[in-house]
């Protein structure tokens, strides 16, 4: 309440109004008292505060308020500079205007409120004028308005619904061992989300690593508001017509993934753990034998000696050299899991020498910080420190020695016995001084860049690095998994749903344990579940220390079959999969794409019923259900789509109920799709034959795809070596077009075998204007299983009736007619 409001009172109350007034335990903002306006940016003093809002790009605009002076800036998060950009900044008495080609913001004085318009004028976004920013005690929050039909989607690793419109939620990184499907928080942060009403949408990312809150119309139908525990209030506000460019926008600030090894993309067996050597070679052998192609096995906590993080249990792991030798001879890439806490022991290599290098998180007093986990009593690195960082980096030169490919960088919430690190630990934050308060969610994304930067350093390869903890920017160091599920269905859908959200905030590479790491799951819901992970990004299997095994030959002959089934569909799709991955280090799309990228303002697909569904990288809708259930209903939205199996057509804009089977994951393609394929191979490592197969479905829209290729694990593409070529296909025009391939790379393939799906009625084929032969085929994207499907449903051959044309060499530059 304001001095002002209270003179509309009557007067017994105006005493009591007043002494409210003084002792409001919330500080407003207030009205604006000067303004300066200096180039791109306003810089405002208000009765209680400073701000300046500044233009960071035409179409990003970044927002900073404090009750001090703003301090020097500094960000984990951000490594995009300001852009100069063509700004016109005005102001008159009661309100400031800045204009860019992109939108339109107007700053009011009394009180400060910022209202984000398009450029034609329609409101994108607008504090809440009677509640704008506010403190109570260190806690600063910011209120929006809550637009009619306002829709809420992202905010990264959350649980819940895709539209978070009624929930509030809380980054702090927590070990969420078991958590419940609606549980928050969980492990990572990354406060950024996107708001959708009235054919607009905008992305607001608050860059500020303390504790945050965002509420999305929780308890209250007058707002939507974020905030933070401490430190200034600091927001980019980011405006595109398409949520898609509202993630390369995001993903322009915080920066991209770089080209994963080829490798990692594999299948990849896991479980807690896999020891002694002999056990790991028995599933490296097993997974060879029954040909499920894979290619990768991950050591879990058992290999340390005494969970001494850079050292091996010589007994079970006598000689990791040789063992990684022989590993990469079978086609198997070793990944191994780190833990931040470095056991306190005399005559410890690693504690010792961060002793020496002064490397630990430390109370104010000066002593290293101790706190308990697997190994006993720990010290923590500090990896806000660049001194630490190094020093992590040299330990990790042990790993590279050994021939490891990869790391799991694991309870970097930060984790320990008891949960609750003290307040006052002081980190270094890369010069700054930062207490745990505000280190405690960025630790585990510097833990990982850590390793990320080390391990690139040591292994003289891409290195894989897999992480738990993060914040916003991760993806430029590592891929994320989403912990310690549970083996339940609803967790499976509640996982895609994270990864689906993960995909909306920037974060391309990520995965969830297949089959849940808690708990055993029944044989169908291993079934599906593993099928699903073949269109996940990172596609690994693991379970618990006290669960049952879960490799997929434990579930029975049927489930192996199932197994090896969609696991070779997924290593035919490695083309696909990698121009995928191509894709993301470019613009920063996601392998997983929640229909809300692309159907943003269909309203049907954030019915609970649909929300799960998802397209996997351009081509392909992914309809997860329940492993047992017997029936599912799917939207098709916008377009005509294609089952993946059979090739039937469904039209868009309708919901239907469809028959569901234990050995197929519903699956279908959308129109004008274009998917290069290869043959299938037992691991990445071995080559496959000359021949790429590449999909394309007819359709009624164009559509270019970027079909990229490299060597799959140096860094040499980014000088060009690689191969990429654009290929159209032109509905219109009924062309297909392959452009002139791109890079200094030779494709490791030689040839193209071209397969038409729904060009029945072409029926004459010119290349570059010559007639040419083209073949009746046939498409089968699965191998039928041996065994009668429980459900029902006999599996014979089902496939597809295509035309195909095989195009002799590679090189050639064409353009098919039809
Ligand atoms: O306290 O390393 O989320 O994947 O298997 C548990 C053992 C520590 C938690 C990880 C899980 C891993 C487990 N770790």
């Amino acid at each position: 309440m304001n001095i002002k409001s209270c003179f509309l009172i009557p007067f017994a109350l105006l005493a009591n109004c007043l002494t409210f007034a003084q002792t409001s335990p919330v500080k407003s903002v207030g009205n604006i008292t000067s303004v300066a306006i200096e180039g791109q940016q306003v810089n405002i003093t208000t009765d209680n505060a400073f701000a300046t809002i500044a233009v960071y790009a035409p179409n990003v605009i970044r927002v900073r308020i404090d009750k001090q002076k703003l301090a020097p800036d500094f960000s984990y998060a951000v490594i995009a500079q300001a852009q100069k950009t063509q700004t016109n900044i005005t102001q008159n008495t009661n309100e400031v205007n800045v204009v860019t080609d992109s939108l339109k913001v107007t700053i009011t004085k009394s009180p400060f409120a910022i209202t984000f318009y398009t450029p034609d004028g329609k409101i994108i976004n607008q504090d809440e004028t009677g509640l704008t920013t506010s403190w109570v005690n260190e806690s600063v929050t910011t209120y929006k308005k809550m637009q009619d039909g306002e829709r809420f989607v992202g905010l990264g690793e959350k649980t819940g619904n895709l539209d978070r419109k009624g929930s509030g939620y809380t980054n702090w990184n927590t070990d969420a061992f078991g958590y419940s499907a609606g549980q928050d928080p969980i492990y990572s942060t990354i406060p950024f989300y996107i708001g959708i009403h009235h054919q607009v949408n905008y992305g607001i990312f608050l860059d500020n690593t303390y504790q945050s809150d965002f509420n999305f119309g929780a308890s209250n139908n007058r707002f939507s508001f974020f905030g933070a525990r401490g430190g200034e209030m600091n927001y980019y506000f980011i405006y595109n017509k398409r949520i898609a460019d509202i993630i390369t926008s995001y993903t322009a600030l915080t920066g991209r993934m770089k080209m994963p090894p080829l490798w990692s993309l594999g299948y990849q067996q896991n479980r807690y753990s896999y020891y002694p050597e002999t056990e790991v070679f028995r599933i490296a052998q097993t997974l060879r034998e029954k040909k499920i192609p894979a290619d990768g096995i991950t050591l879990d906590i058992h290999y340390m000696d005494h969970y001494k993080v850079f050292t091996w249990d010589k007994d079970r792991f006598p000689d990791p050299k040789k063992m990684n030798d022989k590993l990469k001879d079978m086609g198997f890439k070793l990944t191994v899991i780190v833990d931040p806490g470095v056991k306190i022991e005399k005559g410890y290599g690693t504690y010792e020498r961060g002793l020496t290098a002064n490397i630990f998180a430390k109370y104010p007093d000066s002593t290293n910080y101790s706190g308990e986990v697997w190994p006993g009593w720990c010290h923590f690195p500090d990896f806000t420190n660049p001194k630490t960082r190094t020093w992590w980096a040299q330990e990790m030169k042990t790993y590279g020695a050994d021939g490891i490919s990869g790391i799991w960088n694991d309870m970097n919430e930060i984790a320990s016995w008891g949960q609750k690190m003290p307040d006052n630990i002081i980190f270094d934050y890369d010069g700054k001084k930062a207490s745990h308060l505000q280190t405690h969610n960025v630790y585990g994304m510097q833990m990982a860049r850590s390793s990320y930067e080390g391990a690139k350093e040591a292994f003289g390869k891409r290195p894989f690095i897999l992480t738990r903890a993060g914040y916003a920017g991760l993806q430029r160091y590592t891929a994320i998994w989403t912990g310690d599920n549970r083996s339940e269905d609803s967790h499976m859908l509640a996982g895609v749903r994270l990864l689906n959200s993960l995909g909306l905030s920037g974060v391309a590479f990520t995965g969830m344990d297949i089959g849940g790491f808690t708990g055993n799951p029944s044989i169908s819901l291993f079934a599906r579940w593993i099928q699903i992970g073949a269109f996940n990004p990172y596609f690994r299997n693991h379970t618990a220390v006290n669960t049952k095994s879960a490799e997929p030959w434990t579930f029975g002959e049927e489930v192996l079959e199932i197994s090896r089934n969609y696991i070779n569909l997924r290593y035919k799709l490695m083309p696909y999969l990698y121009s995928a991955f191509y894709e993301a280090t470019q613009n920063g799309q996601p392998l997983m794409r929640s229909l809300a990228i692309d159907y943003t303002f269909d309203a049907n697909i954030y019915n609970e019923q649909f929300q799960n569904q998802y397209l996997f990288g351009s081509a392909f809708l992914v309809a997860p259900f329940e492993g047992d259930a017997k029936f599912g209903k799917v939207y098709f939205p916008a377009g005509k789509w294609y089952d993946l199996y059979n090739g039937e057509v469904q039209n868009g804009g309708q919901q239907k109920i469809i028959q569901l089977s234990q050995s197929k994951l519903p699956v279908y393609v959308k129109e004008s799709s274009i998917i290069p394929m290869q043959s299938l191979v037992q691991t990445t490592a071995q080559k496959p034959t000359d021949t790429l197969t590449i999909h394309v479905y007819q359709g009624a829209v164009k559509n270019t795809y970027v079909y990229y290729e490299d060597d799959g694990e140096s860094y040499n593409y980014e000088h060009g070596d690689f191969y990429k070529r654009a290929i159209t296909y032109d509905a219109a025009k009924n062309t297909i077009v392959f452009a002139k391939a791109e890079g200094t790379l030779t494709s490791k393939f030689k040839n193209i075998k071209l397969m038409l799906h729904g060009f029945a009625n072409s029926t004459s084929f010119k290349m570059n204007g010559a007639k040419m032969s083209i073949t009746d085929d046939f498409v089968s994207f699965l191998t039928p299983i041996s065994k009668f499907d429980p459900q029902g449903n006999a599996n014979t051959a089902e496939g597809e009736k295509v035309k195909s044309i095989v195009i002799k060499n590679i090189n050639d530059q064409f353009s098919i007619n039809f």
